[in-house]
């Protein structure tokens, strides 16, 4: 007993001793060039855990502001608008120093942006936008142009059928009804494949951004529209794996008889894609994290940022995503 509480003694001692070390050896301020007693807390309201982006999405956010040396408050929102507005009205509370949140939707924040620009913490938005006309309401918007992912993948179509002599039917599986990529992939996909009058949307649909969503959604329309298909159009990879499942229990072949494009290229949709059960993915890059502790440090420090900053991104076909897999992060 004695001799364990001297070693806890001694060592508690070292720990100070090297604190002190430290503080003088770096003049009281830490890596990020804000003093100690400035450390700055970040409060995270994220969407849910419904897609493998979101998993890395999230991962990438909790990795880098431990990097980053700010102390993150983190809250999952189970896709619930209800629950991001109390997870952020509770950072608001705790005096957070930054609120950064993906929106679930896109529309109903004024309020509470609102409380918190009159409590004086700056808030960033990740990932998804918001529809507030008070642009004073937020500080800045992190994430990719989801109009122009849509827009690849009708690009991508466009080319695919050029040379079909019939009608080419797509069904859409839609993201969350409401939700910022759901809207605008949509419409820019629906502008691009407009340069081909056989393109036609027969069914349309939100899988939630879900792999079981997907599923039941696509089951649904081979049963509506039995040997109709040619073409399905998924908001994302999550649900283009669900459809493949239907597809495959249905006894059809993804990839041939009902040709998949989706969008955001994770690991487990870049598997399919390579094994041509997916014929083109769009990337939408979840790897967020090291971008918004900056601009979240300079937010605080009271520096202007730009009020939009845009992740760069490309697309994937199969060989393409065949090269990509080995070194994919997520
Ligand atoms: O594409 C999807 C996720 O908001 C960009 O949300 C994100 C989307 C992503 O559930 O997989």
């Amino acid at each position: 007993m004695f001799s364990r509480s001297a070693v806890a003694v001694t060592t508690g001692m070292l720990a100070l001793s090297l604190l002190t070390a430290c503080g003088s050896s770096s003049g009281g301020t830490d890596a990020g060039g804000g003093s100690k007693s400035d450390k700055i807390t970040m409060g995270f309201a994220q969407v849910g855990a419904e897609s493998g982006w979101r998993t890395a999405n999230t991962k990438s956010i909790q990795s880098s502001a431990a990097d980053a040396g700010i102390t993150l408050k983190f809250t999952d929102a189970q896709q619930k608008q209800a629950n991001q507005i109390q997870s952020i009205r509770s950072f608001i509370q705790q005096k957070v120093d930054v609120i950064a949140f993906s929106p679930v939707v896109e529309s109903g924040w004024d309020s509470v942006l609102k409380e918190a620009k009159d409590a004086k913490i700056p808030v960033i938005l990740t990932d998804r936008a918001v529809d507030s006309q008070d642009k004073t309401l937020y500080k800045t918007f992190l994430g990719s142009d989801f109009v122009k992912e849509g827009t690849k993948a009708g690009d991508w179509l466009v080319k695919d059928s050029a040379s079909a002599t019939g009608d080419v039917n797509i069904a859409e599986i839609q993201g969350t009804t409401g939700s910022a990529p759901a809207i605008d992939r949509q419409t820019g996909f629906k502008a691009a494949i407009a340069a081909n009058p056989k393109l036609k949307i027969i069914a349309s649909q939100t899988g939630d951004f879900t792999r079981a969503g997907g599923k039941q959604v696509m089951e649904a329309f081979l049963k509506a529209h039995p040997k109709q298909i040619n073409v399905v159009f998924a908001h994302n990879d999550d649900m283009a794996l669900g459809a493949i499942e239907a597809i495959e229990g249905a006894g059809l072949t993804p990839g041939k008889d009902i040709k998949i494009v989706s969008i955001d290229a994770v690991k487990d949709g870049m598997t399919a894609l390579s094994e041509g059960k997916i014929n083109y993915i769009v990337e939408c890059n979840p790897l967020l994290g090291p971008q918004l502790m900056d601009v979240a440090k300079k937010v605080v420090a009271g520096e202007t940022v730009p009020t939009r900053i845009e992740t760069k991104e490309t697309e994937f076909d199969q060989a393409a995503a065949t090269a990509a897999l080995p070194t994919r992060q997520y």
